[in-house]
């Protein structure tokens, strides 16, 4: 009896011991960002002497080649469920849009046309993919299935119609065009329906770059419509019906400014700027308050990226000689350098 109980305390102890090495194991499964899964990070590379596509462990570690052909791979794009990758290909001899698994197998061409197809943007159902091509003799907006059925011509207009952005919620595709003589930034149902000019303004509007806020409630672009006041270029944000445009950079200085990107949770925005001299990452608010030069670094610092949950930043930079992909916390700190390309490095896109 005596025996027995020993053994039932016995029992009890390893039982508790075995819970405390399994919660220990989980504590440390998820504290380990690789073995917890982390999303990858994949970006075009020309180290083999030509544009290809690479994907990498976030730390940098386990880079492979995802394109091995006699043409051009650039433009990698995740799909909303991080299991395919869209990409550009000049491999059949003019621009292609095609997709491929995440692990580079099972290339397919979803355009075969003999046009430019490019840009290629995921609706974020996944569903089916916004891109530009010249095949009706300018550039229009088209969409298609994720398996190239289906495509379905968007804009018809003579003059240039790019840069498809799609809503958060899938209803509407964002765009830019010439076609009222200068740029303007446009939004129109994802069908290609109404179409309505949201800035209305003679400035170069959206030009560079334009972006939805996570929320779908406003939409962020580069615009030189107060050349007038300091003579340089700022970045707006507006209501996504084009209600309320207010100048939220506002600055003095004749910098230019590149790619905006709104944080994971839409409090903040990252863009470039040359205003200190040199390329740098900033980060804002989206009203424009809490300015802060993240990157500081008299290297070009460019096409900055946030990671799914927010908490770190990849980006381009030099600052070693050639381009190589960098990561840094989402404040600027610790910067890491990820990449050995001594190569023109561009495009990081995190794994969703
Ligand atoms: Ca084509
Ligand atoms: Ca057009
Ligand atoms: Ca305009
Ligand atoms: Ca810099």
């Amino acid at each position: 009896m005596k025996d027995i109980l020993m053994v039932g305390r016995a029992g009890r102890a390893s039982a508790l011991g075995l819970g405390v090495l399994i919660i220990g194991a989980v504590v440390l499964f998820l504290s380990n960002p690789v073995a917890a899964g982390e999303k990858k990070i994949v970006y075009e590379s020309k180290q083999s002497g030509q544009w290809e596509i690479y994907m990498m462990n976030a730390d940098g570690t386990d880079a492979v080649r995802l394109t091995d052909t006699q043409a051009e791979n650039r433009s990698p794009f995740w799909s909303p469920d991080g299991k395919k990758i869209v990409f550009v290909s000049e491999r059949d001899g003019n621009k292609e849009i095609y997709i491929m698994n995440a692990d580079g197998s099972h290339p397919t061409n979803l355009t075969r046309n003999g046009a430019q197809d490019y840009n290629p943007m995921w609706s974020p159902d996944g569903g089916r993919l916004a891109f530009v091509s010249d095949r009706d003799g300018n550039q229009e907006i088209y969409s298609m299935a994720a398996d190239g059925s289906h495509p379905s011509r968007l804009t018809r207009n003579e003059a240039r119609d790019y840069s498809p952005h799609w809503s958060p919620d899938g209803s509407k595709i964002a765009f830019v065009s010439r076609r009222d003589d200068n740029y303007e930034i446009y939004t129109m149902d994802a069908d290609g329906g109404h179409p309505i000019n949201l800035t209305q303004n003679p400035a170069e509007d959206g030009r560079g770059f334009h972006s939805w806020s996570p929320d779908g409630m406003l939409i962020a672009w580069g615009t030189d419509r107060d050349m007038n006041r300091d003579g340089n270029w700022e970045i707006y944000v507006m209501n996504a019906d084009g209600s309320r445009p207010r100048n939220v950079t506002r600055t003095k200085s004749d910098e230019q400014m590149g790619m905006q990107v709104w944080s994971p949770d839409g409090r903040q925005i990252l863009f470039t700027t040359t205003r200190d001299g040199n390329s740098e990452i900033y980060a804002m608010n989206r009203d424009g308050s809490d300015v802060k030069n993240l990157s500081r670094h008299p290297a070009a610092d460019i096409q900055p990226v946030w990671s799914p949950d927010g908490k770190r930043i990849a980006f381009v930079s030099n600052r070693d000689g050639a381009e190589e992909v960098y990561v840094m916390d989402a404040n600027g700190d610790h910067p890491q350098r990820l990449t050995f390309n001594r190569s023109e490095v561009s495009a990081p896109r995190w794994q969703p």
